[in-house]
């Protein structure tokens, strides 16, 4: 794929993840109170897509049905942003519940293309688990952002698109998620080598670096024209030794990134129309 000129950027934000317990971060986003005042926050500072895990009252991650309902009716109420369910969930959620997870009507959902080895543990996506994820997003009118971990992964995203067809809008957004002990590497070479393979279908996609590779694949996806994914559940410090403290500083630092190659944040709307998705009512 040639480097293409975008003008406006996609900026997700994934506030909370599964894997950080909120003991070890305070700051972390566990609540639905403090989701939707972080996604408050995160919209008013440029993002237009929100990535969401969420927790139970013990703060540990949870797929519960009425959870999920009622954080995407709080998102939705609060804000304009499009709403990402994660099907990604914990390594430790049975496929069925993430299955389940687009019973919660979504406007997006992650879908991860393959089984990945997750620092020490097993991050599953069996290929018949991720083309039912494929057909079932289809069904409910879901926008699939598929996540990346590996450049297998990106192969196989061009072999489920060739096979099963294209999402709902005819567009195909997706992610390299980039730094996970076990997938890629977050390296530039890394992320020309997987953009130089994505399937011709694919009409966008972002990227995110977990840990310190953040800023080296914010700043190469921006020079290969991708959009970006941010948030605490990829990054907790902004440099060694210093916290993020909030999401929404995560935001504001690729909104000044971006701005340096002049692209401008997404309004909701827009990024809705990048998913294929229709008008919000
Ligand atoms: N929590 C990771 C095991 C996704 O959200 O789809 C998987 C993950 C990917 O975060
Ligand atoms: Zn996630």
């Amino acid at each position: 794929m040639a480097d293409t000129v975008v003008d406006d950027l996609l900026i997700t934000v994934a506030p909370t993840g599964a894997e950080t317990a909120k003991a070890d971060c305070p700051d972390l986003p566990t609540t639905l109170d403090e989701l939707v005042a972080t996604a408050k926050e995160c919209e008013a500072a440029g993002a237009g897509l929100i990535h969401v895990h969420v927790r139970d009252a013990d703060h540990r991650p949870t797929l519960d049905p009425g959870l999920l309902r009622e954080t995407v009716a709080a998102l939705r109420e609060s804000t304009a942003l499009v709403v990402q369910l994660s099907t990604g969930g914990s390594v430790h959620d049975p496929l069925e519940d993430r299955l389940r997870v687009l019973d919660a009507a979504p406007d997006s959902c992650s879908i991860t293309l393959g089984t990945v080895n997750f620092g020490d543990d097993v991050f599953l996506n069996p290929w018949p688990f991720v083309r039912d994820l494929h057909r079932a997003a289809r069904e409910r009118g879901i926008a699939p952002e598929f996540e990346l971990f590996d450049l297998g992964h990106v192969a196989a995203l061009g072999r489920l698109l060739a096979k099963d067809g294209l999402p709902v809008g005819d567009r195909v957004h997706c992610d390299l998620v980039m730094g996970v002990p076990g997938g890629m590497p977050g390296t530039a070479d890394a992320l020309v080598a997987a953009v130089a393979a994505l399937p011709p279908q694919v009409t966008s996609w972002s990227a995110t670096g977990i840990g310190r590779t953040a800023m080296t694949v914010a700043m190469a996806a921006l020079a290969k024209g991708g959009h970006l994914r941010v948030g605490m559940e990829d990054t907790l410090t902004l440099a060694p030794g210093e916290p993020v403290g909030s999401n929404r500083r995560l935001v504001e630092r690729v909104v000044t990134l971006g701005g340096l190659v002049h692209r401008t944040p997404m309004a909701p709307s827009r990024v809705r129309e990048v998913l294929g998705l229709a008008p919000a009512r």
